[in-house]
């Protein structure tokens, strides 16, 4: 159990929780902690999973996905996006600013111009390069690399103990144009309740999508389930049905009391946990051993 505020990510991001933590210390709000953490691997060239530096798609092209949500249910999203460095400010805009709740592609990069964000080239020289080598044999294999993914979930509980989420990502490398995974998607990589508590998700998005992870372990905690025994039930979901061996899912969950619980299909996900305002990298427990 961890007294909120909390800040807890998907995979080793010590930066973006930091970033999340002096947030907190600022405003107080879990909203402005998960996008000030999202920010922090957008900007980074060398994750190559996020934002700015992400590998582009098999055509070449970094398009992005993203999606946040606060403790009152409100919700923003930003698919197929390119040329913005922040899409999770993006989707915050169209929170905020919209009355929808998604914007894709031409039309989401529309809308980010007309908000004063910049258009940028995010294919760096490294992403370029790895595009370059993989067309050598261009085998499309839609499969998450099981050892090496970084898309950042983030969840927070704020000074007042309120919840909110964010993910935000650059998708599978080397995935079909016009592919959109999970994690823009409310209620699969990402979904808040402030009766219960929240819940992201990280790895190959379809299953996230065909099982809609992030709002089943709401609901789950909802009915009684611990953070942990939810995102159990999760992955148990995907490895009853499909081909489980072949890819990766993790899940983490936090409720309103600062309990937390994270689990996957594989051995190898972590996750990043700040209490106290210490942050540390957790291995996750996993389906398989
Ligand atoms: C996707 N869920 O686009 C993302 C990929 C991911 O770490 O999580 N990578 O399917």
């Amino acid at each position: 159990v961890a007294k909120f505020p909390v800040v807890i990510s998907t995979w080793k991001n010590e930066k973006a929780n930091t970033a999340a933590w002096e947030s907190l210390q600022k405003t107080g709000r879990a909203l402005d902690a998960v996008e000030a953490g999202a920010r922090i691997p957008e900007a980074d060239p060398n994750d190559t999973s996020v934002g700015y530096g992400g590998f582009p798609d098999r055509d070449g092209n970094v398009t992005l996905d993203a999606c946040i949500m606060d403790e009152k249910g409100n919700a923003g999203s930003v698919t197929f996006l390119q040329h913005i460095m922040h899409p999770i400010s993006v989707a915050r805009a169209v929170m905020e600013k919209t009355p929808h709740v998604m914007l894709s592609g031409e039309g989401a990069l529309q809308f980010a111009l007309s908000q004063g964000f910049k258009k940028e080239n995010l294919l760096t020289e490294t992403a370029r390069k790895a595009w370059e080598e993989w067309k050598k044999t261009s085998k499309y294999e839609p499969k998450i690399n099981i050892e090496r993914h970084d898309t950042i979930g983030l969840l927070a509980l704020g000074n007042q103990g309120e919840i909110s989420g964010a993910c935000t990502t650059s998708g599978l490398a080397f995935k079909m144009h016009g592919r959109v995974g999970d994690s823009p998607v409310i209620g699969a990589a990402v979904f808040c309740d402030d009766e219960v508590g929240g819940a992201c998700a990280t790895g190959l998005g379809e299953f996230v999508l065909k099982t809609l992870g992030s709002f089943l372990i709401v609901e789950l905690m909802r009915n009684g389930k611990t953070p942990q025994q939810a995102c159990e039930e999760a992955i148990m979901r995907i490895v009853k049905r499909y081909n489980y061996k072949e890819f990766q899912i993790g899940y983490l969950a936090l409720n309103k009391k600062g309990e937390y619980g994270a689990y996957a299909i594989q051995p190898g996900f972590n996750y990043t946990l700040t209490t106290n305002g210490v942050t540390k990298v957790h291995e996750s427990a996993s389906y398989m051993k």
